[in-house]
């Protein structure tokens, strides 16, 4: 080889593959195509009654990952993002996805048997999801298959449109923008219809909010009255009674379940003589009672707001069983709810008196549908994770040797009386303060036990007695007040309990898991 030698002229750079922004923005719109389109099917399912589970992919690859979340990080998760932390999830799913549906495209503009493979992939995993979910039927898996098939079909239509196509004589390689453009925005527009319209059937045509509008309620057989002096006047402390709008809300659900009183049933079965269903209108025709009781999360750290006061109306669970025959050996009842979450309760805790309800409302209004509409249990004294389903469409009795909750092989323990615990809600944390009197003031809780007296220290000195406000039980929460003579410096502020046994609450500082946090509320104040 000479270097007078050239090189034959190289032919003119022919693209065969399109363009990275056109295959990127084919992936896209097939994603779309994919989940809009299953979406709608899914919402028409759902409205229908023909679903089985939960046949929407999106929510379903939702609610798999919150089950198989770990401990710590659903934690984190709480702790961080507090009631947001489903939008946080939803958020991040659709994130992913779009990436996902990105590099499809890309994928696909150089191969497109990669690009269809990976988007075949994304179907795969959404009907696992799917499937797996309680109480699924075959047919849950028909919107994400038909999606799925339809995105492929998009993506393989895009991508052969974004291809520069060779002319016979194997040179002008040329594509159409606007061509394509337009095919891609049409596909696109109609993912976004489709996506839109199944989402307003969803709302829309979802029937339970009427559902809840008709409930009359019945007089209770046996009303409370919420004594006078259960309320201090002071700014800042927490509402003895708490706003249904207002109460904390935590589960597992990432779309509620929508059940109109029609469609609800409760099953009661398992070491039982008799096994029983009720209906929603047998249930409420019974004679139904109201109790004051304070709802307590695990979750809730010291000094947290996850707890929340109301009055429940519902029909002992006591009453309920007491006709069944229920099985000597039995020590447990296993509650599902219709979204499958699973709660097991001590057999004793719903025995041992009329207080553990099978409630319809809260503070006179039927349940609100996050809190549980048509039906959930409220238990005094133990954790919601342990006692409160909402929702509730089953009941096992049981042992707990046979059975497993939800929470329990997540670290949480099978058994979890509510741990007592004070907090303060006055001053804030850091507040300044005038020097002289100033309120030290919040709420104390002991379900079922009680609460005997609540101290207040300053600056880690003697332990004071805090007056107490009225409460009609002992399965709710009191508030109390300490008035301070505060002099000018930083001080901290510590409140404890002492429960109607005696017993004061444990300084130690512990976590949530696995039964429930200890320690005490403090806040810090500069007063001058
Ligand atoms: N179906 C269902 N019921 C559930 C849960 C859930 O995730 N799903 N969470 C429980 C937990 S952990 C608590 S603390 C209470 C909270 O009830 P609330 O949201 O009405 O305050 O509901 C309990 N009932
Ligand atoms: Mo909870």
């Amino acid at each position: 080889m000479t270097a007078t030698q050239t090189a034959p002229p190289a032919p003119a750079a022919e693209r065969t593959h399109p363009r990275w922004w056109a295959a990127a923005l084919s992936g896209l719109v097939a994603g779309a195509v994919t989940v809009g389109l299953a979406e709608l099917l899914a919402a028409v399912l759902t409205v229908t009654g023909l679903a089985g589970g939960q046949p929407s992919p999106v929510i379903s690859v939702g609610d798999a990952f919150v089950d198989r979340t770990p401990g710590p990080l659903k934690d984190f998760a709480v702790r961080t993002f507090g009631e947001n932390d489903k939008l946080v999830l939803l958020g991040s799913i659709g994130l992913v996805l779009v990436v996902l549906a990105l590099a499809a495209g890309i994928a696909a503009g150089r191969r497109l048997v990669v690009g269809l493979g990976l988007v075949l992939l994304l179907g795969l995993v959404a009907v696992g999801a799917i499937m797996t979910r309680p109480s699924a039927s075959p047919l849950d898996v028909v919107p994400t298959v038909i999606g799925t098939a339809a995105g492929l079909w998009t993506l393989r239509w895009l991508i052969e449109r974004a291809t520069p196509t060779t002319s016979d004589d194997g040179s002008a390689a040329g594509w159409s923008r606007r061509t394509f453009l337009g095919s891609a925005g049409a596909a696109g527009a109609a993912a976004v219809v489709a996506g839109g319209a199944g989402h307003v059937l969803e709302s829309s045509l979802g029937s339970v909010e009427d559902s809840r509008a008709k409930v009359r309620l019945p007089k209770a057989a046996e009303p409370v009255t919420v004594p006078k002096d259960v309320q201090l006047p002071i700014k800042g402390i927490t509402p003895w009674q708490t706003d249904p709008a207002t109460f904390y809300r935590v589960d597992t659900a990432l779309r509620l379940p929508q059940i109109t009183t029609e469609e609800w049933s409760l099953k009661v079965h398992g070491k039982v003589g008799k096994e029983l269903t009720i209906d929603y209108r047998t249930l409420v025709a019974k004679p139904l009672v109201e109790r004051l009781i304070t709802l307590t999360c695990v979750s809730n750290e010291v000094g947290g707001k996850l707890l929340g006061n109301a009055v429940w109306l519902g029909y002992p669970v006591k009453d309920l069983l007491a006709d069944l025959e229920v099985d000597p050996g039995a020590d447990m009842v296993l509650s599902t709810s219709q979204d499958g979450m699973t709660i097991s309760t001590p057999l004793e805790n719903l025995t041992k008196n009329r207080d553990a309800l099978l409630a319809v409302a809260m503070n006179g209004e039927p349940l609100p549908v996050q809190h549980g509409f048509p039906v959930r249990m409220v238990v005094p004294g133990l954790y919601g994770y342990v006692s409160a389903t909402k929702w509730v469409t089953d009941l096992k009795v049981t042992r707990f040797a046979d059975d497993e909750a939800y929470w329990t092989p997540r670290g949480y323990s099978a058994k979890a009386p509510i741990k007592f615990s004070s907090r303060i809600d006055v001053p804030k944390g850091f507040a300044q303060l005038k020097a002289g009197k100033n309120a030290i003031a919040g709420v104390a809780w002991a379900q079922a036990v009680g609460v005997a007296k609540v101290q207040v220290r300053v600056d880690r000195g003697s332990w004071q007695d805090a007056r107490l406000a009225g409460a009609p039980s002992k399965n709710t929460w009191v508030q109390w007040v300490y008035e301070w003579d505060a002099e000018p410096g930083s001080h901290t502020l510590e409140c404890r309990l002492v429960d109607a046994d005696g017993n004061e609450q444990v300084e130690s500082k512990h976590g949530i898991r696995p039964d429930g946090s200890t320690g005490l509320d403090s806040k810090n104040v500069t007063v001058s």
